[in-house]
């Protein structure tokens, strides 16, 4: 039996034999059409194995009680990837009674590229944008738009272990942005924002579950983050949070919405950058443990608080517990509220008024607030910018002051000039660092030197000149960049025995010596210093003798049968008046040598005046 077919047969029983998973499908979803994304949703749920669900860019609306669903009767394995075409082009919305508007309850599943919106009327079953149920463990949520409804309710609930990344969550209503009711959370580089007034959460921690918080954005919610009920946990660092201007908020709260029952959480905070607005009743750290066993913690650390009423707030009813501590951290001076059971500590205290460098809130290079964060070192990690930190000591908020040098570009104008003639020096500089502007300080190599971005300079000698910039930030930090400038000598009568201009430079005593070497590994240079080592040992040379100064040109042509051919490459060197050698082993640049045989030179002169003489040229072997 030929072996192909033995090698079939043996593939085919290993079909049969083991029910692997099926190769992963591409469901593709017509256009503007929810029928079509329900039924390439219920054909990846009965193919077996992780496949694909590509939606094109479109707006998907429901508007009856049904959800777009994926929940696969045998979800083990059975993950899939929602794909959409982007934030901006591919909407998926409902509105109507009740119901989520996009369900995923297969693990290890992919929601990326695409707007989930919740429109649901009934205000007593406000629903949720995107909820990802108990077998969805091991999912991400990346660069989507997640908008919650305008009645209440979740742009996102989870149920089970889940990364939101790179996205945007609107909370449009009385709601919360994103909720995590079983498992545990992170959601980074994202931003959770109110639309318009919110009384709504950011990001809640509920029921023991667990959000860990990095690099988040949040502005205007009621409550930026929360952990509630059940020893929830909720970390958040390296975040800002800006409650609304026009009512009150609070950044962290630990709590169980004034449950009667006895209820633990724990919100941890590392590096937050919390921005209130005078006037309106902004804490920034509030809990109220309103039962006896309630208890709630709040620790915040290299943290900054400003323009908040109550910068943190611990207030204890029947017999509740709980602790507020800040560490290494920059608050107003006044305005902490403390009771009974409920302690507030402050250690460490950061001084001084912070300093921003823009209305992002980074911090300006002066800032107080710069490397006076916790001494101890901080193991790297990165600030909302998602820049490496720290930068030195740790610096206290969200950013991390990089200290980085400009960026700059020197150029003269002209860049061939006679001697005292001006050259226009022009700087170009930025730097990266938020607010900074960079002042230019110039140095020439003639010893002098000159302030301002474009400066004017003559040199009064022949011959090739530098330029220094130096661009200097506000901090100190400098970086250089040199403009070069060539100044020739005028033509004109020299004294007696010089050239007149318009002679072309004449070559003579033209040769290679000696006439037969081996390729030696050194690169052409033209030698300055007569010889030391007895003519047996000098190394082989070009020499040659000019009337003037010039540029001269080496090309190379090897003898095939009775021509010469020119061989790619030449040498190219600037030589004074008068007898020169040049140092030449055979090699012409570094990558490029001469092959064994027998070769000759050919040496072409040209002055600064562009006069080109005539060729000379010398023959030589190369041995091999
Ligand atoms: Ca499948
Ligand atoms: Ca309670
Ligand atoms: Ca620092
Ligand atoms: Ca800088």
């Amino acid at each position: 039996m030929p072996r192909f077919i033995v090698g079939a047969l043996v593939a085919s029983v290993c079909l049969l034999g083991t029910p692997a998973a099926a190769p992963a499908d591409d469901f593709p979803v017509i256009p503007n059409d929810p029928v079509s994304l329900q039924a390439a949703l219920d054909e990846a749920e009965a193919h077996p194995g992780p496949d694909r669900v590509i939606i094109p860019a479109g707006t998907y609306a429901l508007t009856g009680p049904s959800s777009f669903a994926y929940q696969p009767a045998s979800p083990s394995g059975n993950g899939v990837e929602i794909l959409g075409e982007g934030r901006s082009s591919t909407l998926l919305t409902k509105a109507g009674p009740t119901g989520a508007t996009l369900i995923v309850n297969g693990p290890d599943s992919v929601v990326r590229g695409l707007t989930v919106e919740n429109d649901n009327t009934d205000v007593n079953d406000p629903k949720v944008a995107l909820d990802l149920l108990s077998l969805a463990g091991g999912s991400t949520v990346e660069d989507v738009e997640l908008r919650g409804p305008t009645l209440g309710g979740f742009a996102f609930r989870g149920h089970a272990n889940v990364a939101i990344q790179r996205s945007r969550v609107v909370v449009r209503g009385p709601g919360t942005g994103v909720r995590q009711n079983v498992g545990a959370l992170t959601i980074s580089d994202t931003t959770v924002e109110a639309l318009g007034t919110s009384s709504g959460v950011g990001v809640n921690a509920s029921s023991g579950a667990s959000a860990d918080v990095a690099r988040v954005r949040s502005f205007g919610l009621s409550t930026a983050f929360s952990a509630t009920f059940g020893g929830a946990l909720l970390t958040v660092r390296d975040s800002l949070v800006v409650p609304p201007t026009a009512s009150g908020g609070t950044a962290l709260n630990a709590g169980d919405n004034n449950n009667s029952s006895p209820h633990a959480a724990t919100v941890e905070a590392d590096r937050l950058t919390v921005v209130g607005t005078t006037g309106r009743d902004h804490r920034g750290v509030s809990i109220n443990p309103n039962s006896a066993g309630d208890n709630f913690q709040v620790h915040v650390r290299d943290s900054l608080f400003i323009h908040v009423a109550t910068a943190l707030e611990c207030f204890a009813t029947a017999g509740g517990a709980g602790a507020v501590t800040a560490d290494w951290s920059s608050l107003p001076s006044t305005g902490d509220v403390s009771s009974v059971g409920c302690p507030v500590t402050r250690s460490n205290p950061v001084l001084g008024t912070p300093i921003f460098a823009d209305a992002d809130y980074h911090p300006r290079f002066d800032s107080p607030l710069v490397d006076a964060g916790n001494p101890d070192p901080l193991a790297a990690t990165f600030d909302l910018d998602g820049l490496s930190r720290p930068v030195g000591r740790r610096d206290v908020g969200a950013y991390e002051y990089q200290r980085r040098p400009p960026v700059v570009t020197a150029s003269a104008v002209p860049d061939e000039v006679a001697p005292g003639q001006a050259v226009s020096f022009q700087g170009a500089g930025s730097d990266p660092d938020p607010g900074e502007t960079v002042t230019y300080a110039w140095a020439f190599d003639d010893g002098t030197g000159a302030s301002g971005q474009t400066v004017s300079h003559a040199f009064g000698s022949p011959g090739s000149h530098s330029a220094t910039l130096t661009a200097t930030d506000p901090a100190g930090v400098s970086a250089t960049a040199i403009a070069n400038v060539t100044v020739t000598a005028p033509p004109g009568p020299g004294p007696p025995g010089t050239v007149p201009p318009d002679q072309p430079p004449q070559l003579s005593r033209v040769g290679v010596v000696p006439r037969r070497f081996s390729l030696r590994p050194f690169l052409p240079r033209l030698l300055r210093r007569s010889p030391t080592v007895p003519a047996s040992r000098r190394r082989p040379e070009i020499r040659f003798t000019l009337s003037e100064a010039a540029t001269v040109t080496i090309t190379f042509e090897r003898r095939i049968g009775r021509r010469f051919r020119r061989v790619r490459g030449r040498v190219r060197v600037r030589a004074p008046q008068g007898s020169s050698r040049l140092r030449f082993g055979g090699r012409i640049s570094r990558n490029r040598s001469l092959r064994p045989g027998r070769h000759r030179a050919v040496l072409r002169a040209a002055d600064t005046a562009g006069n080109r003489g005539l060729p000379a040229r010398a023959a030589f072997t190369l041995l091999r």
